[in-house]
């Protein structure tokens, strides 16, 4: 039998590109959020994949992108921050047909001193005819990936055999965490992101990005139901009232989803309940950004 293999993998790329939703299909859990909606992803976070074999703690990073707004530079920053210590990057593209111009760029400001790097191409159930194995050989030609596998996070296509490669560049050493260990999250972050993730989808325009979820306390009750209050976030009177909607339907809706998810995740009945805020321009302040995103 091969020997116990374990390692830290970054998973990289631009936004909304599927980074989170690949994580998740090969955790088979629903931890983090995911949206149709570009810049989910706001920090860094750590999961952990335990087999027989192998040991493989991920670290999912906030999609690159030109930033725009001081939110967007703050969440980019992070995102090239969590590279560091890694013994293997997972860079995620889309079938985009040739080398995307900015993955070059990214590709540029990393630099040749990287770990290994593995090229997913993603959403390939949705690419168009043809454009997959161009995108093959343009990323090939640059000579900077070890691997390139297709996949589709959504249908599960190829997922076994980018775990299968991705562990061949693993270390071998034992495993760095108890096989319990899932996240580096407390519970309370990751149910305020799926809260946001939520309020995110069923809201539009400037909305989604001014969203904020804080979880303001966690109570077993003696029943066995788990009380939770939380606050959604946003920047302006008129965005409070677009998650609140019209006779608080918008602000329920969210609630209900979230409380589904929520559910799984703790494996326990969940009340919910959902305040909306307004903490005024918090997107262009990095003291309230750094408190907001849940951010160490
Ligand atoms: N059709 C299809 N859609 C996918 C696939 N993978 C992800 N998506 C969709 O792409 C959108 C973005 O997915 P995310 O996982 O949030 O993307 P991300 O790269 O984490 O985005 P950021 O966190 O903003 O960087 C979501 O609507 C997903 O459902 C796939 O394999 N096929
Ligand atoms: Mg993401």
């Amino acid at each position: 039998m091969d020997e116990y293999r374990s390692g830290l993998v970054g998973v990289l790329g631009q936004t909304n590109v599927g980074k989170s939703t690949f994580l998740n299909s090969i955790l088979g859990e629903k931890l983090l959020l995911t949206s149709t909606k570009p810049q989910a992803t706001r920090n860094r976070i750590r999961c952990v994949l335990t087999t027989d074999r192998a040991q493989i703690v991920f670290v999912d990073t906030p999609g690159l992108h030109h930033p725009r707004t001081k939110l967007s530079r703050y969440i980019v920053r992070k995102a090239y921050r969590s590279l560091r210590g890694l013994d293997v990057l997972i860079y995620v593209i889309e079938a985009w047909g040739r080398l995307d111009p900015f993955d070059r760029e990214i590709m540029e400001r990393l630099g040749k001193e990287t770990p290994p790097v593995i090229l997913l191409v993603n959403k390939i159930d949705i690419a168009k005819r043809g454009a997959l194995e161009k995108t093959l050989v343009a990323y090939a030609e640059t000579g900077r990936f070890a691997e390139l596998i297709p996949i589709s996070a959504t249908e599960g296509t190829g997922l076994d055999d980018a775990l299968e490669t991705l562990i061949g560049y693993l270390p071998v050493t034992p495993p760095l965490f108890p096989p319990e260990v899932k996240y580096d999250q407390s519970e309370e972050f990751l149910i305020g992101e799926l809260i946001r993730e939520k309020a995110t989808e069923l809201t539009h325009r400037e909305v989604p990005y001014s969203i904020a979820v804080r979880v303001k306390w966690i109570v077993e009750r003696d029943d066995g139901i788990v009380e939770i209050k939380a606050e959604i976030i946003t920047e302006r009177e008129s965005q409070k009232g677009i998650v609140i909607g019209r006779g608080g339907r918008m602000i329920k809706e969210i609630g209900t989803r979230a409380r589904a998810d929520i559910e799984r995740l703790l494996g326990r009945r969940v009340y919910l309940e959902l305040i909306a805020k307004v903490r005024p321009s918090w997107t262009s302040d990095e003291e309230k950004i750094r408190e907001l995103t849940g951010s160490e």
